[in-house]
């Protein structure tokens, strides 16, 4: 199939890229490169070594043996959309393509209405390009778990029955983001909805947990292949950062009271889960939605996880609590449905502690460039918009 990945050069976008190749699609991607920058502009850094655009490239098709279309474009502009769809006529387009970080969304007004604009903008014009050039075209549009919030009842897979006034109906599941990013997050899911009721677009909406992982087998041997791994307070998520911390002696850093619970999925599964979503397309005009995740853990279980799978080889890692830089509920009930994905065959990885020991091997390789950003371990960007370093409590 041909499958169009915007966000290519991305955490996710360039292990999909490997991994929809490696089973037989025709990938072509476009990217701005912007994660790059913003990593760079909170003064962070991938703790892994991170090939340039040109050198992946050029592993890529030696690799391989032939050539990948990765283009440097902006998704917002829609000539640039509209032209590359043109050319390649996707049959499924992946959109990764957009700024993901919390923090980053609320460090002050400037951040959060870039983010909103670029988010919102550019999924519209995926959107707009798919009904003009390419309307039988299946999206599969990256959203979050963190849309739903922390409700106290369950959490179904986008809609559910609601009676109301001795009447009936199925309706989409409230959304109560945390973030103005996952705000952004929240306007793409009504608009791609919308898109599909009004246009017939075939789509799947992806709310998919907290990823973390440095490899997966499609990259092989070469660092060219390996994919970026980010540890500062916006780009670093909970357990990419917590192994960061335990390879370089930092305490693992729970915000509050370390008892907020999420969905987490190794990279491997969410490369499994993305390629399934293309691989079994909905019907035209419908719009679906998959809830992403391995399983739900809460921060300090995942903490303690990181802090005996480090023991094992050699490790002492200290877990502390800092006061938390989010408004968010630190305590609360937590149970999504997951069965979609089951039931086109996911089979979630077994163990994840396999998963924590071998980044925690790929890390230890790399301790002197996280030593050199360590002042980035402690967050400063709190949801009140002021900024201060966040302290130990516990
Ligand atoms: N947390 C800590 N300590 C840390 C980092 C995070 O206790 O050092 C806590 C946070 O307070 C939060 C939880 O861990 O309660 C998750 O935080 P995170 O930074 O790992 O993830 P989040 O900000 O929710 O965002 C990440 C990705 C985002 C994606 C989202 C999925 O950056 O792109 O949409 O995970 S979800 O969380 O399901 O919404």
């Amino acid at each position: 199939m041909r499958v169009f990945i915007a966000g290519i050069d991305g955490y996710l976008g360039w292990p999909l890229a490997l991994y929809l190749s490696a089973r037989g699609h025709e990938v072509a991607g476009a990217d701005l490169l912007l994660r790059r920058e913003w990593v760079a502009e909170v003064g962070g850094d991938s703790a892994l070594p991170i090939a340039s655009r040109a050198e992946r490239l050029e592993a890529f098709r030696g690799t391989r043996g032939f050539a990948l279309d990765f283009r440097v474009g902006d998704l917002t502009d829609y000539a640039f959309v509209k032209g590359f769809f043109e050319e390649f006529q996707p049959e499924a387009v992946i959109h990764l393509g957009q700024m993901p970080s919390a923090p980053y969304s609320m460090m002050d007004q400037a951040h959060c209405v870039w983010t909103q604009r670029n988010n919102v903008i550019n999924n519209l014009n995926i959107l707009w390009a798919i009904k003009e050039v390419v309307p039988e075209a299946h999206l599969i549009k990256l959203g979050t778990m963190g849309e739903y919030g922390t409700p106290a009842v369950d959490i179904p897979e986008g809609f559910f029955e609601v009676e109301f006034r001795g009447r009936q109906d199925r309706l989409p599941f409230p959304r109560q983001a945390g973030s103005w990013y996952h705000q952004s997050k929240v306007h793409d899911s009504h608009n791609t909805q919308f898109a599909s009721k009004i246009w017939g677009a075939r789509a799947t909406d992806i709310m998919q947990g907290v990823v973390f992982g440095t490899r997966i087998p499609e990259m092989g041997d070469d660092w060219r292949m390996r994919t970026r791994l980010d540890f500062d307070q916006c780009f670093g998520t909970a357990i990419n950062r917590f192994c960061c911390q335990a390879v370089i002696g930092h305490p693992l850093t729970l915000f509050g009271l370390g008892k907020q619970k999420r969905g987490f999925l190794p990279l491997a599964d969410s490369m499994r889960c993305l390629g399934l979503a293309v691989e079994n397309a909905p019907a035209a005009g419908e719009y679906r939605v998959f809830n992403q995740f391995e399983n739900a853990y809460s921060i300090s279980e995942l903490a303690c996880l990181v802090r005996d799978v480090a023991a094992e080889i050699g490790l002492a890692v200290e877990i502390k609590r800092y006061d938390n830089p989010r408004t968010e509920m630190e305590e609360h009930y937590y149970n999504p449905d997951r069965q979609h994905l089951l039931d086109l065959g996911y089979e979630p990885t077994r163990d994840i502690s396999l998963v924590v020991k071998e980044m925690l091997l790929d890390l230890c390789d790399n301790r002197g460039r996280i030593e050199a950003h360590a002042e980035l371990l402690i967050p400063d960007i709190r949801w009140d918009a002021s900024r201060k370093r966040s302290e130990v409590i516990g």
